[in-house]
């Protein structure tokens, strides 16, 4: 453990060097170590993260998903059962950095999951609304990578969402983003074996206590201005110093996307 541990934390130092130049650390190096938010997160707004959207089912928020275009998001097919649920009450909150006020609520007319969605392997879903979204600074659509893009391990990535601050029973109200870093697709094959396929891709802040959590599931993974990944799973609690987050690969998804929205 301490083996896969040291390797995690030198990959990381590494790549932390080469990238502390061109990117905004010093909050994340700070460690926030009495602030428990989305696990090790802080406040955010919309306007930041315009591709973000609540989805939510009788108006309680349920999971994370990001906007594709128009008409079609993107989240996680463990968002939901094996059977519809009532579409009537299943919508998308758009423009809004607090899940449960302002903003606007589109209704979803389709789920289409992944058709091999197992387990966690292939946790990918889109969502076909009812109405058009009507694109403006706190509604814009988000790049995803082309179909088996490769993605360099060490990188930042933002994770963003309303979920579970701080392992326990509470959303947070206001959107919370979190600076995490990629890890290599060896790495975490070799910490979650079987569990962890080719679909997968992990992020993690070496020290822990900064990570993506339940009802987080199904929003994005971002870098730049790319989604890279879908909150999938991980370790329970949240933040573990050694086992990281478990994200859907996007870039292995991305012909899967365009055969359905054309995107
Ligand atoms: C969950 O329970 C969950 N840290 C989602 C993502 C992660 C952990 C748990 C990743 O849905």
């Amino acid at each position: 453990m301490n083996f896969h541990l040291n390797i995690i934390l030198f990959a990381t130092i590494i790549s932390f060097t080469q990238n502390a130049l061109s990117y905004p650390t010093t909050i994340e190096l700070k460690g926030q170590k009495d602030d428990h938010r989305i696990v090790g997160g802080q406040n955010t707004t919309i306007d930041k993260h315009p591709h973000m959207l609540s989805m939510q089912y009788f108006s309680n928020h349920m999971c994370g998903a990001s906007v594709l275009s128009k008409t079609w998001a993107l989240t996680a097919a463990h968002c939901f059962g094996a059977t519809d649920p009532l579409m009537d009450f299943l919508t998308v909150r758009a423009a809004t950095s607090f899940h449960g006020q302002g903003g606007i609520q589109h209704k979803v007319k389709t789920i289409i999951r992944h058709e091999d969605y197992l387990g966690y392997d292939n946790d990918i879903a889109l969502l076909e609304l009812k109405d058009p979204l009507e694109f403006n600074n706190m509604i814009q659509p988000i790049k995803i990578p082309k179909q088996n893009e490769f993605l360099k391990p060490g990188i930042i990535a933002v994770a963003i969402g309303w979920g579970k601050t701080e392992n326990d029973d509470y959303l947070s109200a206001q959107l919370q983003e979190v600076y995490l870093f990629t890890i290599s697709e060896e790495i975490c094959m070799e910490l979650y074996s079987d569990q962890f396929t080719r679909n997968m891709m992990c992020a993690h802040y070496p020290l822990g206590g900064k990570d993506s959590c339940t009802n987080d599931s199904g929003g994005p993974l971002v870098v730049g201005d790319t989604q890279i990944g879908i909150v999938s799973w991980g370790p329970s609690p949240c933040g573990n110093s050694i086992y990281p987050g478990v994200y859907t690969k996007v870039s292995s998804f991305s012909t899967w996307i365009n055969c359905y929205t054309g995107i």
